[in-house]
């Protein structure tokens, strides 16, 4: 019998590519709740599989060769689980290379940039007094952001998903895109996107993942306290802060 693999998780839109794949490919899992709001991501077991301090991670008991093996960062998961389960990651080598080239344009273009508007929508300005000083950094995301919704866009006139097919691809990139609305974008001026982002929301095996740990979710919007404890953990990190945490927790 072959155990479930464990998903280092939280619930964040890094964390909801896994919990979707790993729902679509049918592979048996269990959440490893990581509260990095608390500082979980720095401990020392965590760091061993996920050396970034950063979560989703993964633990599959049956690796290759049937030993145990962990990957980290979601791109490298999400081929993983690809080549594992044989699903949503073509094998045809053109298939795969259009597959591999949005999962790419996601992992180093729309989620860094869809993360730093975050910032600057959701905590920045919680944590800075004069609005004056974020708004260069907050103009620059939301546009650089803007011109990322517009790639998607007529992407999405050209094929129904990212890579043709539904792949890794666009598991990587809805749970960001779905939330552009939230970070300064505007549905209606990209209705390719939003019938895309509708469509995905409709699966069934999308609706079990965004389930899974939902009671791990922050439902209403953060205090400015509770911003400025998260402050502590979340941002600011330097390599000697990241050392320092990782020895506390040890
Ligand atoms: N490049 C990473 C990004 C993952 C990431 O940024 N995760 C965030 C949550 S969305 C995290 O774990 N943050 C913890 C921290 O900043 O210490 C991936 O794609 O897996």
């Amino acid at each position: 019998m072959s155990q479930p693999i464990q998903l280092y998780f939280w619930p964040t839109p890094n964390g909801w590519k896994i919990s979707i794949a790993l729902e679509e490919m049918e592979l048996p899992y269990e959440l490893k709740p990581v509260n990095i709001g608390k500082g979980e991501q720095f401990t020392p077991e965590f760091m061993r599989i996920s050396p970034n301090n950063r979560m989703p991670a993964i633990v599959d008991p049956n690796g290759p060769g049937g030993a145990p093996i962990s990957v980290f960062e979601s791109g490298a998961i999400l081929q993983y689980l690809g080549r594992k389960s044989g699903k949503f990651y073509p094998e045809d080598e053109r298939a795969r290379s259009d597959v591999e080239q949005w999962l790419y344009w996601q992992v180093g273009g729309l989620g860094p940039m869809a993360g730093q508007v975050s910032h600057f929508v959701n905590y920045a300005p919680k944590l800075v007094d004069d609005p004056a000083l974020i708004e260069y950094g907050r103009a620059r995301y939301v546009n650089e952001l803007n011109r990322i919704c517009g790639v998607l866009e007529r992407r999405l006139g050209e094929a129904p998903f990212l890579a043709g097919e539904y792949s890794i691809a666009d598991m990587a990139s809805w749970p960001w895109a779905r939330i552009v609305h939230k970070l300064g974008q505007n549905f209606e001026d990209f209705p390719k996107l939003k019938d895309w982002v509708d469509r995905i929301y409709e699966r069934p095996a999308v609706q079990r993942a965004l389930k899974a740990g939902d009671e791990l979710r922050q439902k209403q919007a953060l205090s400015k306290d509770q911003v400025r404890d998260m402050a502590k953990n979340l941002f600011g990190q330097t390599a000697n802060s990241v050392n320092d945490a990782k020895s506390k927790q040890g």
